[in-house]
């Protein structure tokens, strides 16, 4: 069994008064470190440290969980099974570098490791993300989900063209016996009108009211037929167009449902689905870029505590994007431009080659770097107007550099997408650098292992509650609705309104790991190492 797919049981025992542990829970005290800052006229900055002390109740026991995919039949969908179910049956394959084992690479919570502190003699100790609390493993999820093609998923397996053809022969069996994907729901507005070949396995009808609950109905089946304590509910469909927000319509959580009751023609199908799911209390998460969370759903999941986490899997280009940029700002240079093209031959760029969902990617590509521009404005001067019809990011009050983001379908090169980036920035005295990258890879083997972290993720963070000991809370409740803890996998990540986006990956990573940690009574920050620089 590769390392990455092995299983082991929760290893992690904390030794503090913070932390303590009972059969079905761990409980840690924690102090959030803050400061308030304040500018004063004469342009300084007062600066108050701030702690609020939090409790975190985690329960310990992992749930039976199932994993229903909206758009199950697609190349993520089907890689997606495909690849668990070759980690689970431990099916090795022929390629011709030889035999290669299944494995989890890819995965932040299963490939990637964490720094728990250092041993006596001072060498430091890592264990994988995915063990600092007891998770499920991606082998045991239950898997299931709609789609608007029937095809079976050994035939949408071999339809994506995404596997080794030894490793497809060997697992089409147990892929057969996931069947075919259940109908779903296909209103044509939303997706390009290439895919209207593949929609044959439609529910009937266009009542939305009914849709909704004929999905809440095929999720408490799906639980039922399988004994599951939970399910998830993902967004692997193709990318809608965007919803226009319309007051009245999807602004509330009441105008929403009232408008879902009509039947309004600017609800989407993945707000049909995120609405069902909502009421259905399961978590609801987005790995495509449209707003599918208009206010209404928002508000909605808010009113229910029912949990949802988004927007469009951040795979390949844009993860570097986001690694890139913040280097070059976070490292005193200007980027002038970022030009990204890209193409690809797989079904979603045949569905982004229409232009209105074309946008919808963009939208979500482009928003990337807004915050590391935003945090510098020694670089970037914040009062400076967008020139006179300037579009996108540049039509934003402020200084950006131009960011343009280009997909071309070209069939033939199949899942295995080609991303250029060329960064051209201002360095010293007036020079100029000029960073170029080519990225060649199959899209879905980068997308799946990010599918099972938000979902692993996703359902761990069901299991947290807290409490806010300096306001005085008595008892314990749920995270807040929109779990903005999920950022790392994604490229425009959905965060309670009103607060602000963290785009750069590596304060998302430190994020999520701090989170973790905490719940476990595990405080501060493991690179301040302070005892390496004292006497
Ligand atoms: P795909 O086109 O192969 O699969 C999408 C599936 O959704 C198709 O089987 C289609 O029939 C189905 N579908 C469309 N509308 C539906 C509906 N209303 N209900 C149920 N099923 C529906 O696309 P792929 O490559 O699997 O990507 C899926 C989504 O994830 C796309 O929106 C894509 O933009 C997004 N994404 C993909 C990444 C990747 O690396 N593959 C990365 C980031 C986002
Ligand atoms: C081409 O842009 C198709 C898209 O679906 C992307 O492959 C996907 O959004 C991943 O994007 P990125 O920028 O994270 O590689």
């Amino acid at each position: 069994v590769h390392p990455t797919a092995a299983r082991r049981e929760y290893p992690i025992q904390v030794a503090s008064e913070k932390t303590t542990y009972s059969d079905a829970h761990v409980t840690a005290k924690f102090s959030d470190r803050g400061a308030t800052v304040e500018t004063l006229q004469n342009g300084q900055f007062k600066v108050t440290p701030t702690v609020t002390d939090y409790e975190f109740k985690t329960q310990l026991k992992v749930p039976k969980l199932g994993l229903m995919m909206v758009g199950l039949g697609g190349n993520n969908g089907t890689t997606l099974c495909a690849t668990v179910l070759a980690n689970k049956h431990n099916i090795c394959w022929h390629t011709k570098q030889g035999v290669q084992q299944p494995n989890y690479i890819g995965s932040l919570l299963r490939a990637s490791t964490v720094r728990l502190g250092s041993d006596a003699a001072g060498k430091d100790v890592h264990v994988p993300i995915g063990e600092v609390l007891p998770m499920v493993h991606p082998n045991d999820l239950v898997l299931g989900g709609w789609d608007i093609s029937g095809v079976p998923m050994d035939k949408a397996m071999h339809r994506a063209e995404v596997l080794d053809w030894d490793l497809q022969r060997q697992v089409a069996p147990y892929m057969a016996e996931i069947g075919a994907p259940l109908p779903s729901i296909y209103y044509p507005d939303f997706i390009a009108a290439n895919q209207e070949a593949r929609a044959n396995n439609l529910i009937p009808g266009n009542d939305k009211q009914e849709h909704v609950e004929h999905i809440r109905r095929d999720i408490r089946a799906f639980k039922e037929k399988h004994q599951l304590d939970s399910v998830l509910v993902f967004w692997t469909a193709n990318t809608e167009r965007y919803s226009d927000i319309i007051s009245g319509v999807n602004d509330t959580a009441d105008h929403l449902l009232a408008s879902i009751k009509a039947s309004h023609s600017e609800v989407s199908p993945s707000t049909v689905f995120a609405v069902a799911s909502i009421l259905e209390g399961v978590p609801f998460i987005n790995g495509a870029p449209q707003n599918t969370f208009v206010p209404g759903v928002i508000d909605l999941a808010e009113k229910n505590q029912s949990f949802i986490g988004g927007d469009d899997l951040k795979s390949g280009q844009t993860k570097l994007k986001s690694v890139l940029a913040e280097f070059l700002v976070n490292a005193g240079i200007k980027p002038l431009s970022i030009a990204s093209y890209n193409h690809l031959g797989n079904n979603d760029g045949h569905n982004l080659s229409a232009e209105a969902q074309f946008k919808s990617k963009e939208i979500s590509k482009s928003s990337v770097v807004d915050d590391m521009v935003a945090s510098n404005a020694l670089l970037y001067d914040p009062e400076k107007e967008p020139a006179a019809g300037a579009k996108g990011t540049k039509a934003k009050k402020g200084e950006h550099p131009d960011h343009i983001v280009v997909i071309k379908y070209v069939p033939a090169v199949g899942d295995s997408k080609r991303a250029i980036d060329e960064y051209y920035s201002e360095i010293l005295c007036g020079g100029r650098s000029t960073i170029s990258i080519f990225n060649e890879c199959e899209d879905s083997l980068l997308a799946t292992p990010l599918i099972l972290d938000l979902t692993i993720l996703a359902e761990l963070l069901t299991r947290v509650q807290y409490r806010n000991v300096t306001k005085g809370d008595k008892e314990f409740q749920p995270l807040y609705a929109v779990l903005s803890l999920l950022s790392f996998m994604l490229k425009a990540p959905l965060v309670k309104p009103g607060t602000e986006v963290v785009n750069s990956l590596s304060r998302q990573r430190n994020g999520l790991e701090a989170f973790l940690k905490a719940c476990i009574g595990i405080e501060g920050s493991s690179d301040l190492i302070l005892g390496t620089r004292v006497w």
